[in-house]
């Protein structure tokens, strides 16, 4: 056989580990990481961009809700890395079965699982390169990410149907056990632990000191928090000298810097929860939004949108649920830590709400509309 070179050998594959239990054992873990993973993605994408029909149900609560879920999201995220890889490779051998396909239904299958590992690559590394800020592909992010993560749990639940006599066979220890399997399952532990304690201190305070491999420190930044997007990158470095409030709404009105710090002001403790796995908890001083809002005649059920001074972005204009915008935790922030906010942070105004993804904590506020 000409052709049978290689890995197409037989026998090329000498590792006993290539084995059923092995990948059932992995692929249980793996499997718990992607439901959590899969689960707080949806939460996410919910309350980060809400169907119309949503705005209505979502809610400010709990307080650190989001910052748990998205969190968790981006843990278990980087967990599977290692599973998926150790997963892979206890059944890579059969990428040179021979003869490569023995029936048409064979032939699917193997198509099928091409296009899981495809999606749930991609979905993993899309995923952990934007935890990086660093978008080295030409198409969107946040939808790609979203539907590839439908994708990727459909072929799994297809996968594991197909699969499901196979993993039922080898699910309970068999009585003798394998040393190398033991060996490779500490290793892969050890891996899988090594990742996620350097990275979970991002938004796990006291996992901070560890937080070697994460993008972010919680506690490095101005003010003692992190930035995305700096005044610089945004264009608001110079906030204009005549700079106001514009609140719109039944009665619309307008306050300077100086008429905003004479309202009644606010302290609380809320975090910056970014979408892409960091969070920090900050004290934040301002006007409350419910105040602004009742001062511009909103009615009951009322929700907001939020313009900022930034020219152009993503987040320069987003919305406020009623929920949030009756929680006497949503502020206008016009102070943090006990300072004027800088100017990275947002001065000389922004939006600060419980259980809110951190790209909706809009910096530079120029306008607010009663919707
Ligand atoms: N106008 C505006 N607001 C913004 C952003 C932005 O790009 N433009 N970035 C958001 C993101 S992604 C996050 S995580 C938080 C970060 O707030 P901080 O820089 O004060 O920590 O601000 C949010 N507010
Ligand atoms: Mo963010």
């Amino acid at each position: 056989m000409l052709l049978r070179r290689g890995p197409f050998r037989e026998g090329a594959f000498r590792s006993p580990l290539h084995e059923p239990r092995t990948t059932v054992v992995l692929g249980r873990w793996l499997g718990a990481a992607l439901l959590v993973c899969f689960l707080t993605g949806l939460v996410s994408h919910a309350l980060q961009d809400p169907p119309g029909w949503l705005l209505p149900y979502l809610q400010s609560r709990p307080v650190n809700g989001y910052r748990v879920t998205q969190g968790l999201h981006v843990i278990s995220g980087i967990a599977a890395i290692p599973l998926l890889g150790a997963k892979l490779w206890t059944v890579y051998p059969r990428l040179f079965e021979w003869p490569p396909a023995r029936s048409v239904l064979h032939a699917l299958e193997r198509l099928g699982i091409f296009a899981l590992v495809s999606a749930m690559l991609l979905e993993l590394f899309t995923g952990l390169f934007n935890t990086l800020q660093w978008y080295p592909w030409p198409f969107p992010f946040r939808q790609t990410h979203f539907w590839l993560g439908w994708l990727a749990t459909g072929g799994l639940l297809v996968h594991i149907a197909a699969k499901g006599t196979l993993i039922a066979r080898n699910w309970h220890r068999p009585a003798v056990g394998l040393p190398q399997r033991r060996a490779f399952l500490t290793a892969v532990t050890a891996a899988v632990g090594a990742v996620t304690l350097t990275t979970a201190g991002q938004t796990v305070p006291f996992l901070g000191g560890l937080d070697l491999l994460a993008p972010r420190r919680p506690d490095v930044g101005p003010q003692g928090l992190p930035v995305n997007r700096t005044a610089a990158q945004a264009g608001t470095v110079t906030v204009p000298a005549d700079w106001r409030l514009r609140v719109d709404g039944p009665r619309p009105y307008q306050l300077t810097l100086a008429e905003l710090a004479q309202l009644p002001q606010y302290e609380v403790e809320l975090p910056i929860s970014c979408v892409e796995g960091w969070s920090a908890s900050a004290r934040w001083t301002g006007v409350r939004i419910a105040d602004l809002m009742e001062r511009a005649g909103a009615p009951a059920g009322a929700s907001l949108r939020v313009t900022s001074l930034e020219a152009a972005g993503p987040y320069r204009v987003t919305e406020m649920p009623p929920d949030y915008c009756v929680d006497p935790l949503s502020l206008l922030a016009l102070r943090v830590n006990g300072e004027v906010l800088a100017a990275d942070h947002g001065y000389p105004a922004r939006i600060i709400a419980p259980n809110r993804p951190g790209v909706l904590q809009t910096k530079w506020v120029e306008r607010i509309e009663v919707l």
